[in-house]
């Protein structure tokens, strides 16, 4: 069940450096793309444990066991979206079914028109990462990453790849869309890790 105890409000739930907007903004960059469902599948690909890519046609992501995550969510450009109840299918789901090679340390989230953004496997498999549909109690609108988009809430937003389309498992770190154009590597909100410079050895690919 979704806690909804929690003030959204409370000071010590913001992340520091952020705020709470009056409306929900949109962002993302580029086009909203169409959802043909016929053609649409999910891959999960790269150092699987069978070394084969998995698909996941519409049919068959939709009958995946599904859950839902309370959390919050905190874009870099510092505004806080507090409370979201996100559905889909964990991302704890997708590693059980189609599972890594011990070797892949880490991920690679691939959205329409190639925005992609690498996160950790300790990151990925967190239990509150999903491949969410709903939003609210609704349906993802167009906007916001219908029909799945990766909420990974305990990290910067733009690692949240709306219109997910391929999971990468990676044995090597490779840096995704902003990770390249100067945004940090991890990305943890509550250790303001906003920018590349800021990355401690080891915290990136060499
Ligand atoms: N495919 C894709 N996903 C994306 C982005 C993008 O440009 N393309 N922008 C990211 C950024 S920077 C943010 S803050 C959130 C915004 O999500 P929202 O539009 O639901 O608020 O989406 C993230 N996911
Ligand atoms: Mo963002």
């Amino acid at each position: 069940m979704v806690d909804r105890t929690q003030d959204p409000l409370e000071e010590d739930r913001l992340p520091p450096g952020q705020y709470v907007p009056r409306g929900r903004p949109v962002i993302h960059y580029g086009r909203v793309p169409t959802f043909r469902p016929a053609t649409w599948e999910l891959q999960v690909m790269g150092a699987t444990a069978s070394g084969e890519p998995h698909r996941f046609s519409w049919e068959r992501f939709s009958e995946l066991p599904r859950t839902t995550v309370l959390a919050d969510f905190h874009c870099v450009t510092k505004f806080s979206i507090m409370g979201n109840e996100w559905s889909g299918v964990s991302a704890a789901t997708l590693l059980e079914i189609a599972p890594p090679a011990p070797a892949a340390g880490h991920v690679m989230i691939w959205g329409e028109y190639g925005y992609s953004a690498n996160v950790r496997m300790s990151d990925f498999a967190r239990e509150h990462t999903l491949m969410a549909t709903e939003l609210d109690g609704k349906p993802l609108s167009p906007e916001r990453g219908y029909p799945v988009r990766a909420v990974v809430p305990h990290l910067y937003a733009w690692k949240s790849v709306k219109w997910v389309r391929a999971v990468e498992y990676m044995v090597e770190d490779r840096r995704g869309f902003w990770e390249e154009r100067g945004y940090h590597n991890i990305a943890d909100p509550w250790r303001e890790q906003r920018y590349s410079y800021q990355e401690e050895p080891g915290e990136g690919p060499p």
